[in-house]
């Protein structure tokens, strides 16, 4: 899908102008180039009958910080608009917008389908936590819809999954998923944090609420930890007002809020250096001999292809590879990398090489990891920002030594 071909007004800016400009006038401050950073935890109020407004909601107006802030409330009205939604809501982590979100749509006895490779720690709060407290997770493989078509039923609430997949990389059809959930009224939610809205907008494509670990590219800088939800008004205000405020707390902090608008500036001529540094890595990965397998939309060899060029716009700065070696030649290529930093997390301007078995898929079991596809021997990388001849150096360095 192509930036242009957007379901715009004629007169609405392009991408990177909202990213920069959207919903912030400096003249109606103090002409500040950049939007003030509240620091505040509580609003006064003029008297004791507008507090009493306020909280009744019948009067417009701050209250307290864990339920709106001016700053974050800017980065959240940036954010609806580049995801192409009604509302947004920002939260302290990913893991904080999706059990936010979650605890506010799901009762005991409702479903949750998810795709069969979810982020480790959301495959946790799944199995580990809403499953305690009666909620049915079914685990399917979702890059084929007719999976779920068999298996949705009325008491299905929630569809969600990742796309790609972390961290092997799968695609699900977001159209399609949608069109399936929505003949049985549930909720489609995708987690957008391997795309960002330059690269995917979920909302446009059919899905009901996505879900970000704004930590990774839209902070784009490893200086954070922070999470969006993006979603219909009505329902991310039961989320602002139960999920968040009596649930979880999981409110983002202004300072990051403030970061996060920063991170937004760039984010269009990252996602580019990313994606084109990512596509480089591939190609030198997939074409060595002591390479098994590469896994990145950008390949022609890629099995899902035709769904990557539907679907996003760039293939994005995350890839996996498996060496033939297997899960000891994987850890003597890691320990041999002397550019690329060992670490988890990614989107940041640094390239982070990680192995999911041992770090953030450890939380499955070795058998819960060949049922949900992470193979122990896959290597994870997310591209910097740095340039391509040196990261290539450092992988063919690092190959001879594994
Ligand atoms: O709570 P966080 O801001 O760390 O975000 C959680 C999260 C949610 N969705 C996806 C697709 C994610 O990748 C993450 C965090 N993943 C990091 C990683 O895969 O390296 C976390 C390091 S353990």
């Amino acid at each position: 899908m192509k930036d242009d071909q957007r379901t715009a007004t004629p007169a609405e800016p392009g991408f990177t102008t909202r990213a920069i400009h959207h919903a912030y006038d400096p003249y109606a401050g103090e002409g500040s180039l950049n939007p003030p950073l509240y620091l505040s935890s509580t609003y006064t109020f003029p008297t004791v009958e507008d507090g009493a407004a306020r909280f009744a909601g019948e009067q417009a107006g701050y209250v307290y910080s864990r339920v709106g802030n001016p700053t974050t409330v800017l980065l959240e009205q940036r954010i609806a608009n580049l995801e192409g939604a009604e509302a947004a809501l920002a939260t302290a982590s990913g893991m904080g917008a999706t059990t936010s979100l979650l605890w506010t749509l799901l009762q005991p006895g409702d479903e949750v389908i998810a795709d069969k490779t979810l982020y480790g720690c959301t495959f946790g709060f799944l199995n580990h936590g809403l499953a305690k407290f009666g909620v049915k997770i079914t685990h399917l493989d979702l890059t084929v819809p007719e999976n779920l078509e068999r298996a949705i039923s009325s008491n299905t609430k929630v569809v969600f999954f990742e796309s790609p997949a972390n961290p092997n990389m799968r695609l699900v059809d977001i159209a399609a998923i949608s069109a399936i959930a929505h003949r049985y009224q549930a909720r489609v939610i995708v987690d957008n944090t391997y795309c960002t809205p330059y690269l995917q907008r979920p909302i446009e494509l059919g899905a009901d609420y996505v879900v970000h670990s704004a930590t990774k590219y839209l902070g784009g800088h490893g200086d954070l930890i922070a999470g969006m939800i993006v979603g219909p008004k009505e329902s991310l205000d039961q989320v602002r007002f139960y999920g968040i405020k009596d649930m979880t707390g999981a409110v983002m902090s202004s300072q990051d809020a403030f970061l996060v608008l920063r991170g937004l500036k760039t984010l269009a001529l990252r996602m580019h250096r990313h994606s084109e540094n990512a596509l480089g890595l591939a190609q030198f990965l997939s074409a060595h001999k002591k390479v098994a397998a590469c896994h990145y939309p950008g390949l022609d060899s890629f099995p899902q292809a035709a769904l990557a060029q539907r679907q996003m716009k760039l293939s994005g700065g995350m890839l996996a590879f498996e060496l033939k070696g297997g899960i000891e030649a994987g850890r003597r290529f890691m320990n041999a990398l002397q550019l690329i930093t060992r670490a988890v997390s990614l989107g940041d301007t640094e390239s982070l090489a990680q192995h999911p078995a041992s770090m953030t898929h450890s939380f499955y079991t070795p058998e819960q990891r060949q049922e949900h596809l992470i193979s122990e021997g896959l290597v994870r990388i997310s591209a910097g920002l740095e340039d391509l001849p040196d990261l290539l150096a450092d992988v063919e360095q690092a190959l001879a030594a594994a």
